[in-house]
């Protein structure tokens, strides 16, 4: 018995989605059938016809050109991309590579699993190629087999130190693969102990095993580096950039690195964060220290992702002047232009630290002669640990529409993640992931809906979140019309009732400082880390204007005017920008009071409306996944419950105004 869950690629028996003779026969151009990752497509196109229809496929390839496919009428550029085509007697495969034969298959793997008619959707032909160059998956794994920001489980990669490969290592590939998933950053960018050893010959075999099994699902291994490696494995004294003692023995490390690992894509690095050592200990810029790295892992086809979650987290919280929210501006865009070509900075998507609302980081935009890749995290550390149910997926898409003006056209966050802004090849999106070894890999099995959404949206950012979410539950709960309505009617609003019921307007933070579960309203307001609502008994919000701490002009116009006026501001995030009295009107005709108030009594009374609607399922769905889901709810409703009392009397108490709909208040 396999201890974990095939989530979508389980392939269970289906109805058929209208007459499936097609695929009886699969021809693949551009494929001779004996590259690995094609191997794998057809091994997982056969298997899964055949539990799913009972369909026993004939395979037909042909080279790139062969004049099979008449529909696409479409040259096939990319080696990701692909076009699935309808034949008389079959359904075509045109592809360049591998990869693309391998996303055709899912694609096509994914329509029977929803029951949809293959005649329908292949009926003019489908062109696809990835919206963005990289879709990454960042694990906060370490070694000893803890998980930082973990909610289920331990790691499925490290048990005591030693990498473990197993069956599930394999499925994991497939599963990620499967949603459009082509890297994976394995160990946490804290990198400590042993995982400061990932490079060295302590672990290259393991680590070489490991990449080879993802290149058969056309997804590169990355690693977490070590800044200070030189230090803390090299035994030299420093890890100044500049210095050519470490330089050399850099250029030795990777020239070993890269012939011991020959499929590994290069490394994600945080640097002068949060405790992490960093070319500024020396004086050097954060350029300096990118560059170095980029410029001896260029020669292996490496590449470096550099984290720019830069920030002071030993702030003096009686100091209003220094703005967390403005650290990565700050850091980065002076040097906006002399980040070397194989250098992408990853960038959160706000400028703080994944709070359930936050404005759009200025990098974003900001940044015009910079490779850049947007960084979301689906580890739900501040938005319920996967014990609420939140599904982030319209949060992302938020975020991914969001218009910067940093340019007259391609100018979302969108546009410049997918390198149309820039023409870079070097772009694209990471989430820090929710996975660990729990059976249903995400605890709660509706988080398994985000894990599912990024890998979706990371390829097609298109799609909607409903889309999305109908898809999630047809692949793997079922496929009964009112199932689907009941659960796609519980993922879709759940981000936005979750923020009613935890932090309002912008602000963020208010949580139980170190877990990020729970309700603490000045859990961290008198702490080093930045992170301040400065209410007292007359207001409360930061002032981010240019009366303020400036960070409202950070962004380009219109943008910068909007954020800089309390008039202007949206609601939501007007907290974030403003410290407002409580009786200050917002744009839905409320007081700031008021609307505490009432998002905080209605997103409580909305949590209850989601389990309700869970309870309904009881008996139509797989009574393993109904228990589970149900027991979260349990816990998400107390979670709700002291999160409303809590804010509500505190600024009850702070504020001394009486809720208008007299609703008990502590
Ligand atoms: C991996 C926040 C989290 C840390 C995390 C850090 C980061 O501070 O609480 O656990 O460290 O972000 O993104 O580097």
């Amino acid at each position: 018995m396999k201890n974990y869950a095939d989530l979508w690629i389980g392939y269970n028996k289906r109805q058929q989605g209208g007459d499936c003779n097609r695929l009886k026969k699969i021809y693949i151009n551009g494929s001779s059938g004996s590259d690995r990752i094609t191997e794998n497509a057809v091994h997982e196109l056969k298997n899964g016809l055949k539990s799913m229809l009972d369909i026993d496929p004939e395979m037909v390839y042909g080279q790139i050109g062969a004049p099979i496919a008449a529909t696409c009428g479409k040259e096939i550029l990319d080696s990701e991309e692909y076009c699935i085509s309808l034949l008389d007697d079959g359904v075509s495969i045109d592809a360049k590579s591998g990869s693309g034969v391998l996303y055709a298959v899912f694609d096509i793997l994914r329509n029977v699993s929803c029951e949809r008619d293959i005649n329908e959707v292949y009926a003019s032909g489908k062109t696809v190629r990835p919206s963005n160059p990289l879709r990454m998956l960042n694990h906060w794994d370490n070694m000893d087999g803890s998980i930082e920001r973990g909610y289920s489980g331990e790691s499925f990669f490290y048990i005591d130190n030693e990498i473990v490969i197993d069956d599930r290592t394999k499925d994991y590939a497939r599963l990620i693969a499967s949603i459009g998933i082509n890297a994976v950053v394995i160990n946490n960018v804290n990198v400590k102990q042993a995982a400061s050893y990932m490079i060295t010959d302590r672990y290259f075999d393991k680590l070489a095993e490991l990449g080879e099994i993802f290149a058969g699902y056309g997804i590169k291994l990355f690693l977490s580096l070590n800044y200070a490696s030189t230090i803390e494995i090299g035994g030299l004294d420093s890890a100044d950039p500049l210095d050519e003692k470490v330089i050399a023995w850099w250029k030795d490390k990777m020239a070993e690195v890269f012939k011991k690992i020959p499929t590994l894509g290069g490394f994600l690095v945080k640097a002068d964060s949060e405790g992490r050592p960093g070319p500024f200990t020396y004086g050097r810029t954060q350029a300096d220290g990118a560059n170095m790295l980029a410029d001896i892992v260029k020669d292996y086809g490496g590449i470096i992702i550099w984290r720019c979650f830069v920030y002071n987290c030993k702030q003096d919280w009686r100091d209003r002047k220094t703005d967390r929210a403005r650290a990565g501006y700050d850091n980065f865009m002076p040097m906006d232009g002399d980040y070397h070509d194989n250098v992408i900075l990853q960038i959160k998507n706000g400028p703080m630290d994944f709070q359930i609302r936050e404005p759009v980081s200025p990098l974003l935009g900001g940044l015009k002669k910079t490779n850049q890749m947007l960084e979301v995290q689906i580890a739900q550390e501040y938005t319920g640990h996967q014990i609420d149910v939140c599904f982030l997926i319209p949060e992302f898409k938020e975020i991914l529409g969001f218009k910067t003006y940093c340019s007259e056209k391609d100018d979302t966050v969108g546009d410049i993640i997918n390198g149309k802004t820039l023409g870079s090849r070097y772009s694209g999106i990471a989430a820090v992931t929710n996975t660990g070894n729990d059976f249903n890999w995400t605890g709660n099995y509706l988080a398994g809906a985000n894990l599912f959404g990024f890998g979706r949206l990371s390829f097609d950012t298109e799609l909607s979140s409903e889309q999305i979410a109908e898809e999630f539950v047809r692949m793997t709960i079922s496929q009964d019309i009112d199932v689907v309505k009941t659960i796609v009617g519980i993922l879709l609003p759940s981000r936005e009732i979750y923020e009613r019921y935890t932090s309002p307007l912008g602000i963020g933070w208010m949580v139980q400082p170190a877990t990020h579960y729970g309700c603490s309203v000045d859990g961290y307001e008198y702490d080093r880390w930045g992170t301040y609502h400065r209410a007292d008994h007359l207001g409360i919000g930061v002032d981010r204007t240019d009366k303020g701490t400036g960070y409202a002009l950070l962004y380009n116009e219109p943008n910068a005017s909007i954020y800089n006026s309390p008039e202007k501001c949206p609601d939501e995030l007007v907290l974030f920008f403003h410290h407002l009295p409580y009786t200050h009107k917002l744009h839905s005709g409320k007081t700031v009071i008021q609307h505490i108030y009432d998002t905080h009594f209605e997103g409580y009374e909305e949590a209850k409306g989601l389990a309700a609607k869970w309870d309904t399922l009881k008996g139509k769905v797989d009574d393993e996944i109904f228990e589970n889901v149900r027991e979260r709810f349990d816990r998400q409703l107390v979670n709700a419950r002291e999160w409303c009392d809590q804010v509500n009397s505190y600024f009850f108490r702070k504020s001394g105004i009486p809720d208008e709909k007299g609703r008990e208040i502590y």
